[in-house]
């Protein structure tokens, strides 16, 4: 069984779409192994998306992240990093294919719902962020 993280971002909770996407996360055969809901603080947030530091869009992305509430949840399945991406589906919700997640509620390449961990290394990395005592 492998683990992954997935987030559900400020503009989904603001919308109550918070059952709804992790029902499909239940239906599609996952463990919710742990969950916590908070205002992340602007140092989690940047170190949650260190990878990212120098990119344009870095300070546009830390402020919306801790513009709200979001829920973060672990997760174990068998092949759950692949998986939960394919069903999350691409970062941009236009581009992302009909009945994923972000393809049914996402706004914008911002406001996309939900982040999924995208490799094992940036799970292990995401997870310690959240839940130290899981690692
Ligand atoms: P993903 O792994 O699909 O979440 O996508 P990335 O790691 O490429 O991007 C991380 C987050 O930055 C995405 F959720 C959306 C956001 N982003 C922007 O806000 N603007 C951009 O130009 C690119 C990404």
């Amino acid at each position: 069984m492998e683990k992954t993280l997935l987030l559900i971002k400020p503009d989904a909770v603001q919308r109550n779409l918070i059952g709804k996407i992790l029902s499909i996360i239940e239906n599609e055969g996952f463990e919710i192994i742990d969950l916590e809901m908070e205002n992340i603080s602007r140092e989690k947030a940047e170190a949650f998306y260190s990878v990212h530091k120098d990119r344009h869009f870095f300070s546009g992305l830390v402020d919306y992240i801790v513009s709200g509430k979001t829920v973060i949840v672990l997760l174990q399945r068998d092949d759950a990093i692949k998986y939960l991406r394919q069903i999350v589906g691409r970062t941009n919700p236009i581009n992302a294919v009909n009945g994923t997640i972000r393809n049914m509620f996402g706004q914008t390449l911002r406001r996309n719902s939900v982040h999924a961990s995208d490799s094992k290394k940036s799970a292990d990395y995401e997870i310690q962020i959240f839940f130290k005592e899981n690692t």
